[in-house]
């Protein structure tokens, strides 16, 4: 494999490669109208980027059979692409920009929300197909941006690692999409205001001002950034859950983490109630786990604490191991300790943003001890 092969520009398509805004309003539109309702600009401008189902959802409200949304939803789109069908022009750049990635022998792919017709429609006409290794359509994922699903399915398919991977985007959702998969992102103002796509890692009025030079640069500056950045001071929240507190194993495990220098600055025993669970774990509302999580959750006492160290969140989750004991590396807490998927043994912060809120539903301010 040569530098480049490991290396992926991962493109939306609305918006991105096509102006096809103006087509999926009027075709909203018109498919609303027959159903008596009214879609305003606003309703548009709040819903793009949406897939159609989370659409239809926000504009019907919960009540809407399948029936009805399927009937939506299909309605639509071959408005869509009746309306579309002898407009279709590629943005300013893209062709260039596809083909010169491709060149440079990056691999590409295309992660849309929209259905494969639609894209099969648009990559057909534009004779755009063949630079993409990967074509993945709204369907292919159970979430929509801002959902990093997308974008992480397609990097696995080509094996490239999410930071190695550069998303163009023109859409708040994708470039936050892009973002929380850990990936580089350069974001067009095609639809959207700079300020409000200010997440991305470069922002262009144009991608004729992009070239594969500046793809590299993404994603090399970004990795020195990243790099420099990657000795911060960080709070993690660790839960000591109720199969290890009626274990008597509360020391052991906090022993495992003082050994590894990190600092307790809060800790407490406490038995959670259900709301409190529920916020905790409100991220995983609905999984057919959610329900039996939170009994268990809540069935002893547990102990909450605290951690301070450098690079304390990934730290204490290396530390942990994988979510399922069974499949925990040797000498990680998780597999020395924990019993099954659901009792294993701690909990640890995935990411700063979650340390930040969790440790603010167990700790007040004057709770916690630093320096
Ligand atoms: P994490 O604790 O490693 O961050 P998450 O996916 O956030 O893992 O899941 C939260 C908790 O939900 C897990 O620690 C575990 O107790 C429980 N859990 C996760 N997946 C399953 C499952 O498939 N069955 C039962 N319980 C699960
Ligand atoms: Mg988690």
């Amino acid at each position: 494999m040569t530098d480049n092969q490991t290396r992926a520009v991962l493109w939306d398509m609305d918006g991105v490669i096509v102006d096809s805004g103006l087509y999926h309003m009027k075709s909203w539109q018109e498919t609303f109208h027959q159903t008596g309702i009214t879609f305003t600009d606003d309703n548009f401008k709040h819903v793009f980027g949406m897939r159609n189902d989370e659409i239809i959802r926000a504009m019907l409200g919960k009540d809407f059979t399948q029936e009805k949304f399927e009937a939506i939803a299909q309605a639509k789109e071959v408005a869509f692409r009746r309306l579309i069908k002898d407009n279709v022009k590629a943005l300013p750049g893209v062709l260039k920009l596809l083909a010169d990635i491709n060149e440079a022998g990056f691999q590409q792919a295309l992660v849309s929300s929209t259905p494969m017709e639609n894209i099969d429609l648009i990559t057909g006409t534009l004779g755009i197909k063949h630079h993409f290794q990967h074509i993945i359509s709204g369907y292919d994922v159970t979430e929509g941006k801002p959902s990093p699903q997308g974008y992480l399915l397609a990097a696995r398919r080509l094996g490239v690692s999410p930071e190695n991977c550069v998303v163009i985007e023109d859409a708040v959702a994708g470039v936050r999409a892009a973002k929380s998969g850990g990936m580089k992102c350069i974001a067009v103002t095609n639809t959207h205001s700079a300020e409000s796509l200010a997440e991305a890692d470069l922002i262009v009025s144009s991608l004729e001002a992009v070239n594969v030079g500046v793809v590299k640069q993404v994603l090399t500056v970004n990795k020195a950034q990243e790099e420099r950045s990657s000795n911060r001071m960080e709070r993690s929240l660790v839960l000591i859950k109720p199969d290890a507190t009626k274990r008597n194993l509360a020391g052991a495990i906090i022993n495992r983490f003082e050994q590894r220098g990190l600092k307790i600055v809060g800790m407490k025993l406490l038995h959670m109630d259900k709301a409190l669970a529920k916020r905790h774990y409100a991220v995983h509302e609905g999984k057919p786990f959610f329900n039996a999580l939170v009994d268990y959750i809540t069935s002893a006492p547990i102990v909450a604490i605290v951690f301070e160290g450098q690079n304390a969140i990934g730290l204490i989750r290396k530390t942990m191991g994988a979510t399922d004991p069974a499949k925990a590396e040797k000498g990680t807490i998780r597999a020395d300790f924990g019993v099954d998927i659901q009792n294993n043994a701690v909990h640890g912060s995935d990411s700063p943003e979650n340390a930040v809120k969790e440790i603010a539903l167990f700790f007040g301010k004057n709770e916690i001890c630093s320096g």
